[in-house]
């Protein structure tokens, strides 16, 4: 493509994003992801798809990446804009910066390879997004995409889909047999003049009941709303529905930098401020914001060893205090003081309130999920008089001399009720 060819210019009466959205009241909790959000161009770079059906104004990942920050959060998930086409290139540029903290979702076409896949999944895209709004695109046929899901299925990634409501009944089938987790965009774009618990929500809360592999992101308020901004009235109620419905399998996105948007441009502090009206409990935000999606596109591939709890990066920031707290019972007059009153000596700790009580219920598994690490936590239980073999005995629910012959026969196969190897 020549230079020239690669110079867009944004359609007529295109919104930009807002210049300066007002920081939020609401803070979103330590860790919160921003699931749905896009980078556009520069179409200098990442020059814009031939089959594309609107030209957008550039939105790089740069100005993504300070909105993250000036919001409250910490990571991103970046869903390849139609604009793009099957062109994932600024995506992944934007994930390669962003320093692990920002995940993809791809548009693919049938002629990906499987190399092509590898490279995007190293790059961090954990999902393939297929739209069927068709003033987006021209609609793939459903053979295709399911060509696709049975491919990326093996990777872990998952499918995010885009629909308008009226078109769920006749896709249906087609989620509900898919091989991966199904991600809804923007609740499936209920008409918000409709009853909540009228016939059309009604349908979309019974095909998440009926499919436990359904996800939603109860994000679009902008898109949505008839009421409009700095509200949104109209939109609490029905993602209010979904967060208490499902509060494990629903995200939020921003939607940043908002393609489309005719009537207004949101301002991003709004749409974050209604975040504690759509989730009202900080047990509902977290999980909306914070473990829903770590879970779905940060899992560590080592964190289902079973009895195994690997002590790398984070549980180490996790443990640091409860760590440094064992650490400080090297010195004989720390133990002593520990010793004469646990609690009032934990409480010097910065310690959070559940490792404090870990401690003093000597639970070394607790402790151990908690971020501590068995050979700072070996002060604990040598400050009592115990050796590591009655710690380990203790963590596995078996007697000191039921552990130490297991370990002498061997090793973790011992079935002690048999006296055995186990199978
Ligand atoms: C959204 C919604 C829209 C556009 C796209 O990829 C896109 O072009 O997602 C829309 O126009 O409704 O989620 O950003």
């Amino acid at each position: 493509m020549t230079g020239d060819a690669r110079r867009f210019r944004a359609d007529t009466g295109w919104l930009s994003p807002h210049a300066s959205p007002h920081k939020p009241h609401f803070r979103p909790p330590p860790g919160a992801v921003d699931s749905h959000c896009h980078v556009f161009g520069p179409g200098e770079v990442f020059p814009y798809a031939l089959e594309r059906k609107y030209t957008p104004t550039d939105a790089p990942k740069e100005n993504l990446f300070a909105l993250r920050d000036f919001l409250g959060f910490e990571r991103n998930v970046i869903v390849q804009g139609t604009c793009h086409g099957t062109d994932n290139r600024a995506l992944v540029d934007a994930l390669r910066s962003s320093g692990g903290r920002a995940r993809g979702i791809a548009s693919l076409g049938r002629e990906v390879t499987d190399a092509q896949v590898e490279e995007l999944h190293e790059a961090g895209v954990r999902g393939v997004r297929f739209n069927f709004v068709k003033r987006l695109v021209d609609v793939t046929p459903t053979e295709v995409l399911k060509d696709i899901a049975h491919r990326i299925a093996p990777l872990g990634w998952h499918v995010v889909v885009y629909f308008e409501a009226a078109d769920l009944a006749e896709l249906e089938p087609f989620f509900a047999a898919l091989p991966t987790r199904v991600i809804v965009d923007h609740m499936g774009r209920p008409d918000l003049r409709q009853p909540v618990d009228g016939p059309e929500f009604e349908r979309f809360v019974g095909f998440m009941r009926a499919n436990s592999h359904v996800w939603s992101k109860v994000s679009g308020a902008e898109r949505l709303s008839v009421d409009g901004p700095p509200g949104y009235g109209d939109f609490l109620p029905f993602a209010r529905r979904i967060v208490e419905t499902f509060p494990d399998r629903v995200l939020w996105g921003t939607d940043w930098p908002h393609p489309n948007m005719k009537s207004h441009m949101p301002d991003d502090g709004d749409l974050v401020d209604l975040l504690p009206r759509i989730a009202p409990t900080a047990d509902l935000q977290r999980r909306l914001l914070v473990d829903n999606p770590m879970r779905l596109y940060w899992a560590k591939p080592y964190a289902d060893i079973p009895g195994t709890t690997v002590f790398d990066a984070e549980q180490s920031r996790k443990g640091y205090h409860l760590n440094m707290f064992c650490m400080s019972l090297m010195k004989a007059a720390n133990r002593e003081r520990f010793k004469s009153n646990e609690r009032s000596y934990l409480n010097e700790w910065s310690m959070t309130e559940e490792q404090k009580q870990s401690v003093l219920d000597r639970d070394y598994n607790r402790m151990i999920a908690l971020g501590g690490n068995i050979y700072f936590l070996a002060k604990i239980f040598a400050t009592d008089g115990k050796s590591f073999q009655w710690a380990a005995a203790r963590m596995t629910g078996m007697s000191q001399e039921d552990y130490a012959r297991m370990m002498v026969e061997g090793g973790r196969a011992y079935d002690p009720a048999s006296k055995k190897e186990g199978a």
